[in-house]
């Protein structure tokens, strides 16, 4: 070792061994990405300096940060979508700077192979480090993640404000710590769930400006929510979904409860977006809808207060708040997007959506009607029990519907959810090898129709509607391209449209390939077979799958 690394290392050593005398606690917060849901726009560099990110921030890293700063701690958190902090920086910080915990936060089935990388780099490079996994995945799985990772130490699940304060004062032995799953004398143990916080306006807001990243969010990806070339963030203003929905955890995650937080917390937290500069946010409530008053006095204090940020929301079709639309369209909410996932009613009750399709059709409308600039509609194919005329039956209801943008995915399974369950029972999946796996249903439901023929009724069923929008809402769907052009090349924007047209001898363009304005097939494929890949061998995985991943980063320096 060179003699100035010895000199800073013993330094770093010096000021370490001094924080700690003084009492303050250090964490690491890491936000881990699958690399395929982000893009990094030309101009990488904001005015600011920042690193420019074209995504979704990491609000659940941002949120813990605010907290355990309020609490006098000290937070630093890394972004793997910052190409600044590739795993190899993050590492080395860890072992300059010796942080007494540190979490790795992720949300979904698809990027915990490089959660599990990351630990386990981490743990190879620092034996002594305590690490924490928490998010949704971790949450619905931990005793298994906990057992298939034992070089991580905590497994935290549900919400982590209070949990990760109340982890830090007993770091050598969480006994009591509800919500922590652990392992104590060479057995797991999942101590009980943490009762569900009510009181959210208790949190400061998330730590949105300690990362060195500005966001936008805009085309190209594939949740087209504000659609602006302005500062974007995300907003958390209620969590969870009481619906029973089949394929989904959300109410799982939140024991089936909704909570939210006040309209006043909300409009303080946008007067704050506003005086630092954002333009545009988008919730990611599960259901903003559910409370007509709560929305109504929102709005009323967005306009009372002058603010103008444009943002967007989700929320289901039955909500009995659509008379507030022209409200919510006054306050300058731009996008609304819905889950409609059929236009079958027979499919629709398979997935236990609880919905019809006359709600469908007013939800839409209304939205419309009130001037909402941006309807979204999300569909899902390739469903348990769904034949080719159900799938002709939702891309001819989709036409129908004065939809401004929508997205047709297939459906996948996911451990925790009612469907996971059914498949269990019915022998098509097994619970304790495939759980952190992802599959598309119909890889496993012989129920389903086969993959080739969803994508071919799919592409058939994409034409038919740009064809019926183009001639019965030409003024519409005009309009939405000409936004989109300000945002891609004309050539792409023309491509897109007539790509459906165009059989499967063209490739995607290169901003098609960041885009996923079309699902990429192979990106998924690749995102879906890393995660049955056996530990012993993900690290060779993630270094082959390189190539592909390279393609898709050598794109988004181009765009
Ligand atoms: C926004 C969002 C996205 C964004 C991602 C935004 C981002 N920053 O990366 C986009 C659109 C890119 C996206 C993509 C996908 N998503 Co998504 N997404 C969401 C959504 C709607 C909100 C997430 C969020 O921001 N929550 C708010 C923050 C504050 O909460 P949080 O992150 O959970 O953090 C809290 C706790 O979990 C905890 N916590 C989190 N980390 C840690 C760490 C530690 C150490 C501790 C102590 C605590 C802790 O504390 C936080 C504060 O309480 C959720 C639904 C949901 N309600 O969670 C689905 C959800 C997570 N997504 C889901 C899925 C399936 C996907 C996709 C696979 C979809 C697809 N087929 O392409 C991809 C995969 C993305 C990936 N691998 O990264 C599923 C996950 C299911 C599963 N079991 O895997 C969810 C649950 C939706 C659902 N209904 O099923 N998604
Ligand atoms: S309505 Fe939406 S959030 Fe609620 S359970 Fe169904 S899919 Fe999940």
């Amino acid at each position: 070792m060179a003699e100035s690394c010895k000199g800073e290392l013993r330094r770093d050593l010096a000021t370490n061994t001094a924080r700690r005398l003084g009492g303050i606690i250090r964490i690491f917060l890491i936000h881990i990405r699958d690399p395929q849901f982000y893009a990094l726009p030309a101009a990488t560099r904001a005015k600011n300096g920042n690193v420019r990110v074209m995504g979704f921030p990491p609000i659940g890293i941002m949120s813990l940060s605010a907290v355990l700063k309020r609490a006098g701690h000290d937070c630093v958190m890394f972004d793997q979508a910052n190409p600044e902090t590739p795993n190899e920086v993050i590492v080395e910080e860890i072992r300059r700077q010796q942080p007494d915990l540190v979490g790795l936060s992720f949300l979904s089935t698809t990027s915990y192979p490089y959660a599990k990388l990351l630990a386990r780099q981490i743990r190879a490079a620092d034996s002594r480090v305590r690490l924490a996994f928490g998010g949704v995945f971790a949450t619905l799985n931990a005793e298994l993640v906990k057992l298939q990772c034992p070089e991580v130490n905590f497994v935290c699940r549900g919400d982590g404000e209070q949990l990760i304060l109340d982890l830090l004062e007993r770091l050598d032995d969480p006994d009591g710590v509800a919500g922590v799953t652990w392992e104590k004398d060479g057995r797991p143990v999942h101590n009980p769930n943490r009762e569900l916080d009510r009181a959210l306006d208790q949190w400061p807001f998330p730590d949105r400006e300690s990362l060195p990243l500005d966001f936008v969010e805009s085309m190209p990806l594939d949740v087209p929510a504000v659609l602006s070339m302005e500062r974007f963030t995300t907003m958390q203003t209620s969590r969870g979904c009481p619906w029973p929905c089949v394929f989904c955890d959300i109410p799982i995650f939140n024991e089936g409860k909704w909570r939210s937080r006040s309209p006043q917390h909300v409009v303080d937290e946008f007067k704050h977006l506003q005086s630092l500069g954002y333009g545009a946010v988008y919730f990611v409530d599960d259901h903003f809808l559910l409370q007509p008053k709560r929305i109504e006095a929102i709005c009323k204090g967005i306009n009372d207060n002058g603010i103008n940020i444009q943002w967007g929301c989700e929320g289901r079709v039955d909500s009995t708040a659509q008379h507030l639309f022209p409200a919510m369209a006054k306050a300058h909410c731009r996008t609304l997007m819905f889950g409609i996932e059929s236009g079958s009613q027979k499919v629709l009750d398979r997935l236990k959506k609880d919905q019809t399709l006359e709600e469908v059709e007013r939800a839409v409308n209304n939205a419309k009607q009130a001037g909402i600039e941006i309807v979204h509609g999300f569909f899902v194919v390739g469903n348990p029990d769904e034949t080719v005329e159900d799938m002709r039956a939702t891309f001819d209801f989709a036409a129908k519907l004065p939809l401004d943008t929508f997205g047709f995915n297939r459906l996948c399974v996911y451990r925790g959810t009612p469907l996971w369950k059914e498949y269990v029972q019915r022998g098509l999946v097994d619970d304790t090898m495939d759980w952190y796996k992802y599959f598309k249903c119909s890889e496993i439901d012989p129920t389903c129709l086969p993959g080739p023929v969803i994508n071919a009724e799919r592409s058939a069923g994409l034409r038919k509607l740009f064809r019926y929008k183009l001639t019965h809402y030409p003024v519409q769907t005009l309009r939405l391209l000409r936004r989109f052009m300000r945002h891609m090349p004309f050539r792409d924007v023309v491509y897109l449209i007539i790509k459906p047209f165009l059989g499967q001898k063209q490739g995607p363009t290169k901003n098609e390939k960041l885009s996923r304005a079309v699902e990429h097939g192979a990106l998924k494929d690749a995102a879906a077979k890393l995660t049955t890949v056996p530990d012993a061998s993900l690290e060779d995985a993630i270094a082959a799958d390189h190539p592909s991943r390279a393609e898709v980063r050598a794109a988004q320096r181009g765009f």
